[in-house]
């Protein structure tokens, strides 16, 4: 690369991300074919539209390009069509779907979509409240969309549970148009069986947002909404699902062409998605990362994936395990899936920030994150929350949980101590470098 300032920055980088160990969890390492796929010259290419509507599981691109009309609007589409056939096929079949639309460049313009399509100005969305594990986009009030829609919000209970009498009295008195069960910061797994009895009673559009657990999902450790009677699933495809960055809406329904505007009624949600998606809200979609969907899609296809999306539960809860036998106080007590919210105020009287912050010394990545009812402000909130996705595609098993614990516990007892706190990076540094970059192999 002759941009030298850019190539020291990724290999710094690269560094970076294999010197220390990444407990966000909602990060993880793509393999060197996802890799690929997006630096590919489909980046080149504008593809405005849909490379079909008919027939969902073009793998064959031969014969789906006899049956199938392309609805582009730039030439030059031969292979962008069968890359974006092949991204659809494969997700309907990872996630049981009847349609899937690959063009959302994020999980945030996936959620704003499904709105889109459903939605009229003002209508109501009854979704899970940011404070207590939600997420920003469903209806936060900094939010674009919670100026244009009613959202109205539901709480956990005190055991962990969403409150799912209070989503019902909501539901009854708001009708809302969606009932939206999503999360970024909730360790267990929802009753999407009781939500979707109460929107069924209601009307209402039963919509999941499984941005962090689709991985877990696609490999079978985690309820598939689908199965209980959602009609939409939206997610990113960066997370426990390990592809690249950006979004993904899945559906229950009938596909059909989306340059004709359907009815809106259930049956239609795939038609009204792919409208809403492009035209409705935006532009080119971005080839080389569907082609880099469609790669992360097939390998989350493999057995093996299975197996990863089985480690990484396990590891969360032995982690979560190790954790509280150090003092850590876990909000609701422990993990059902991959993710740990530690209540540090409770647990050693510090706030997030400062644990994220001496953790950031030793080279282990987590986030400051609130509470539920938290008393501390958004920015220094009383928790933090990590996560056990990227540590277990480098390869980590139970028992390396219980090194990473101890360290933990050792850079809050040292965290003003920058002589201890620069040995213990060290001895973290040695521990990753055993575990290389997907990228490296
Ligand atoms: N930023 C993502 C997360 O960390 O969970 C959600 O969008």
């Amino acid at each position: 690369m002759n941009d030298k300032a850019i190539w020291g920055l990724i290999k710094a980088e690269e560094a970076r991300q294999r010197d220390g160990l990444e407990l966000i969890p909602s990060e993880n390492y793509v393999s060197k074919d996802v890799l690929s796929a997006m630096g590919s010259v489909f980046t080149n290419k504008y593809s405005e539209g849909y490379p079909s509507f008919v027939g969902l599981d073009a793998d064959d691109a031969e014969i789906a390009e006899k049956i199938m009309p392309s609805l582009r609007y730039y030439g030059g589409q031969e292979n962008t069509n069968r890359v974006e056939r092949l991204a659809i096929g494969r997700a309907c079949r990872l996630f049981k779907a009847d349609h899937a639309n690959v063009q959302p460049h994020s999980g945030a313009q996936a959620n704003n979509a499904v709105y889109f399509a459903w939605c009229e100005v003002g209508d109501t969305i009854l979704g899970l409240d940011l404070g207590h594990g939600g997420h920003l986009t469903h209806g936060a009030p900094v939010t674009q969309s919670a100026k244009v829609y009613n959202f109205v919000r539901y709480k956990t209970t005190k055991n962990g549970d969403l409150d799912y009498d209070e989503i019902e009295c909501l539901a009854k008195k708001h009708r809302p148009k969606i009932i939206l069960v999503g999360f970024s910061a909730y360790p267990k797994v929802p009753d999407f069986a009781k939500v979707a009895k109460i929107g069924e009673k209601y009307g209402s559009l039963l919509m999941a947002d499984m941005a962090h657990v689709a991985g877990l999902i696609a490999g079978g450790v985690h309820p598939n909404p689908f199965d209980f009677g959602f009609h939409v699933m939206t997610t990113t495809t960066h997370k426990t699902l390990r592809g690249p960055r950006g979004g993904l809406i899945l559906s229950r329904g009938k596909v059909g062409n989306p340059l004709k505007k359907p009815e809106k009624t259930l049956e239609n949600i795939p038609t009204l998605i792919d409208r809403a998606v492009f035209p409705g809200t935006q532009g080119g979609p971005l080839v080389h990362v569907i082609a880099a969907k469609a790669v992360a899609f097939r390998e989350a296809l493999q057995p093996e994936f299975k197996q990863y999306a089985k480690q990484i539960v396990k590891n969360a809860a032995r982690l979560a395990e190790e954790l509280k036998a150090r003092g850590f106080q876990l909000v609701f007590g422990g993990t059902e899936n991959h993710l740990i919210l530690v209540d540090m105020v409770k647990s050693f009287g510090i706030d997030g920030k400062q644990f994220e912050a001496a953790l950031d010394k030793i080279g282990l990545n987590l986030n400051a994150n609130a509470i539920p009812n938290d008393t501390l402000p958004p920015f220094r909130p009383s928790g933090v929350r990590l996560g056990t996705p990227a540590i277990t595609t480098r390869g980590l098993k139970e028992k390396d949980m219980v090194e990473i614990a101890e360290w933990m516990k050792l850079a809050f007892e040292n965290r003003e101590d920058d002589e201890k706190l620069e040995k213990l990076r060290l001895a973290v540094q040695a521990f990753s470098r055993r575990f290389p970059l997907p990228s490296d192999n």
